[in-house]
């Protein structure tokens, strides 16, 4: 038999649930918002999720910042919804995820990390007309391919390239140079913009040796290399791969200059490859996360409790430009915010951005790193071919 105390509790609860249910339903309908889902995609697992990781935080804090300040379109008020997705750095995966994303009708995108993902995922969005911006990825072809709606704020591998080869050839003087790539549209893209400045430049490249995105163990090609006597070894590859490569390098006691690209300019270098980074030569295909702007950088830290790694402040940048469209076209309709995305320039946490017709960034910096006690320290900037002291670049930025 029930006890009555308990019954009679039941009965109470009972019409609380059912009053608190009746209280709730015309306010719910009152502050119902119109739904805008925005998509971010990189690799969330595996070698570079770490990267992935950065990169989704830089939009999600936009995203954040954006449902914060309540934003109405068309006199709605909106609620932009994040819809994260992890490709795994792999092509295949990454244009499942594009489908989804396209199937669930986002607004805009921002990502992904890897051209190698990117650029077939451009296809995708291209054809259903949802415009999308990547924070990282720096293959030419992305945006060489005449798609409408298809951008980046980073610079690309062909200025990145020439840039990081002209400083190697200039700064550090090498006669002989091995390149190796990750036989990815970035890594290998990157290589041969590096092997042709360096060849211009007068400089014997070996013939090239090749890893995968996946390769950790480097010690048949480094074997090989080292009876060549290489003064520079250059890599095109992430920092997952290439944290092992200079290690190995050095049990291996080849004492060549190493350089690398934006996926290998990273602190982790010097976590993986311990005091065998030291010294290393490396580019990002932007300003350096610390030199984003303060209410960016401070943003951050206070809701992810970490400092950006490489490209955060870019993805933040990225989600910006789609929201700040929205609002200038009063609408999250694609094919009326596209031309505001188009034609606009925004004053982001990465600095001035501005579109040209293929959809690259205007004037769009690299910098220039050394490796130095353990953290990459930013020396030099270039910017329009020009190369300048990355102390002058941040004084005349009002730094
Ligand atoms: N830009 C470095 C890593 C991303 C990419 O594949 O382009």
């Amino acid at each position: 038999m029930q006890h009555p105390k308990i019954s009679l509790t039941l009965v109470a609860a009972a019409v609380v649930l059912i009053g608190c249910g009746e209280q709730k339903k015309p306010a719910a309908k009152a502050d119902a918002a119109m739904e805008v889902k925005i998509g971010h995609v990189a690799p969330m697992t595996g070698g570079i999720a770490h990267l992935g990781k950065d990169n989704e935080n830089g939009a999600r804090l936009a995203l954040d910042q954006a449902n914060d300040a309540n934003i109405k379109l068309g006199g709605k008020a909106v609620k932009f919804v994040f819809m994260g997705e992890d490709d795994q750095a792999d092509p295949k995966v990454g244009n499942l995820v594009a489908q989804k994303l396209v199937d669930a009708k986002v607004a805009g995108v921002v990502g992904h990390l890897n051209s190698g993902t990117t650029i077939p995922a451009s296809a995708l969005y291209t054809q259903a007309g949802i415009p999308m911006i990547s924070g990282s990825a720096t293959n030419p072809k992305l945006t060489e391919q005449g798609f409408k709606g298809i951008f980046r704020v980073v610079a690309r591998d062909d200025q990145q390239g020439p840039a990081v080869a002209s400083y190697l050839a200039t700064q550090n003087k090498p006669k002989v140079v091995a390149v190796i790539d990750d036989a990815t549209a970035y890594g290998e893209g990157l290589a041969n913009e590096v092997e042709k400045t360096l060849k211009a430049s007068g400089v014997q490249v070996l013939p090239r040796e090749k890893g995968t995105d996946k390769t950790t163990d480097w010690k048949a090609i480094l074997t090989k290399l080292k009876g060549k006597s290489p003064d520079a070894i250059f890599y095109g590859g992430m920092d997952a791969t290439g944290g092992p490569l200079m290690k190995q390098a050095r049990e291996l006691a080849v004492k060549a200059v190493f350089a690398f690209g934006d996926g290998a300019c990273t602190d982790k270098m010097s976590e993986l490859a311990g005091a065998a980074a030291e010294g290393l030569l490396c580019s990002q295909a932007g300003i350096p996360p610390q030199a984003a702007s303060k209410t960016f950088l401070d943003a951050y830290k206070a809701k992810f409790n970490v400092d950006p790694i490489l490209y955060a402040p870019f993805t933040y940048d990225a989600a910006n430009l789609i929201i700040n469209a929205m609002k200038r076209a009063d609408s999250a309709d694609p094919a009326k915010y596209l031309p505001e995305l188009e034609k606009g320039v925004h004053n982001g946490a990465s600095g001035r951005i501005e579109f040209d017709s293929k959809g690259d960034r205007k004037d769009a910096e690299i910098t220039i790193f050394v490796m130095k006690g353990g953290k990459i320290e930013p020396i030099a900037v270039v910017k329009g071919g020009k190369t300048q002291a990355y102390a002058d670049f941040i004084k005349a930025m009002g730094g």
